[in-house]
């Protein structure tokens, strides 16, 4: 399965992925899924908002127990960030048919749609539509760079998009969500273990800092005279540096994008996205709300206008206890218990029904990056674990 996903959206030049919704990788990896469902004898079925799901049993019995993760990817993204749970949940499928259990209640595998948010800047759009944390104006507001809206990429690839939105009745069949996902941290490197289970997701957001100045010539401008935006956001990256080094948080400045962006042009816009993330809310409210008033304050010096627009955000998950202790449980009760800084599925489902994620080590702690690497027989510890864990909770 895995050599066989390898090739899908991987740019020659970089090494990375570029599996964006709704694209031509996006496709390939669809077909994959639907490929590795229907040789299983799995009942495919492709849902409202695009997410795929492959079902052993009957949905309607209820109290499904449900694994899976995404396939698309961050630009230049790597191999595991997604795909791992994906071909982890059949790999312990399969392994649980060599074991001969026999399932109590339905189970199904997923692919949820766009997760990334690499193409339309919302991260988790296919499980926020189900989970109706994202509303269905709010989705036909949704451009690509080219100004490309969703509805129209989900047209041109062949899905109906009056049909989203929100679909309780799906999540009201699910029992449990588990997810396992490659670690984008060193924590399980650290303590030597091959997995791990999530206790929490901090509150994370995507803010667009839009800085407008005055387009000039490079060259016969005085300095004096300029109202540059470029200057304006690059002393707000140095601020947001700062800004979460005092509080303890993150902050990124990740994507630019510059207007008319030539090099002998004193831009007239720029805009810059910010990353940030903290263990708490209230960190969190404190590092942007510093980063816009250092904004404010450079834009107001230069003769820049800024504006603020929070384009995603994720309030803290804490997953289940009780689903993360029966794992526990389930896998033997000494796996390391780990909090993330990123987001999943799992973290928009949790809000409806109970989730739980397990990690698999990544030994580097690198991720959203061609480099992203987790060693093949911690991948075989994970699918085992997550077949223990599916066993546990779906079979009798
Ligand atoms: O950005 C994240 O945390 C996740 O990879 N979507
Ligand atoms: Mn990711
Ligand atoms: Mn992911």
């Amino acid at each position: 399965m895995w050599r066989d996903l390898a090739p899908v959206g991987r740019d020659a030049g970089s090494g990375g992925y570029r599996r964006y919704a709704w694209n031509g990788a996006d496709a390939d990896c669809r077909a994959w899924f639907r490929e590795q469902a229907e040789t299983r004898g799995l009942a495919y079925e492709l849902d409202r908002n695009g997410n795929q799901w492959a079902w052993l049993g009957d949905p309607s019995a209820g109290d499904a127990v449900v694994t899976g993760s995404h396939l698309d990817s961050v630009p230049d993204g790597g191999a595991f960030d997604g795909p791992l749970g994906v071909v982890s949940s059949f790999a312990a499928l399969d392994e649980l048919r060599r074991r001969g259990a026999r399932f109590a209640k339905p189970l199904a595998i997923t692919n949820f749609g766009d997760e990334e948010g690499a193409r339309f800047g919302l991260a988790c759009v296919g499980s926020r539509l189900t989970a109706g944390q994202l509303t269905v104006e709010k989705a036909h507001e949704l451009r690509d760079g080219e100004g490309v809206p969703l509805t129209r990429a989900m047209e041109a690839a062949g899905h109906d998009p009056s049909a989203i939105g929100p679909d309780s009745e799906r999540l009201a069949g699910i029992g449990a969500f588990i997810e396992l996902h490659v670690e984008q941290g060193r924590a399980l490197d650290l303590s030597g273990d091959p997995v791990g289970i999530a206790s929490a997701i901090w509150p994370h957001g995507r803010w667009r800092f839009d800085f407008r100045g005055e387009a000039n010539h490079a060259g016969t401008t005085r300095l004096a005279d300029r109202r540059d935006p470029m200057l304006t956001y690059a002393e707000t990256v140095l601020a947001a540096r700062r800004e979460a080094e005092l509080a303890g948080a993150l902050a990124t400045f990740g994507k630019i994008s510059v207007e008319p962006n030539g090099v002998n042009a004193i831009p007239s816009l720029v805009r810059g996205w910010l990353d940030s993330r903290a263990a708490d809310q209230a960190a969190l409210d404190t590092v942007v709300a510093g980063i816009e008033a250092a904004a404010r304050e450079h834009a107001d010096r230069a003769g820049v206008e800024l504006r603020v627009v929070q384009e995603s955000f994720t309030p803290v998950v804490e997953f289940e206890h009780a689903l993360r202790d029966e794992l526990g449980k389930i896998l033997g009760g000494r796996l390391p218990v780990l909090g993330t800084g990123a987001g999943h599925d799992a973290g928009i489902l949790s809000a409806s029904v109970p989730t739980a994620m397990l990690f698999v080590r990544n030994p580097t702690g690198v991720s959203h990056s061609p480099a992203e690497y987790a060693a093949e027989d911690d991948c075989v510890a994970g699918v085992l674990a997550l077949a223990d864990v599916l066993e546990g909770l779906a079979c009798a």
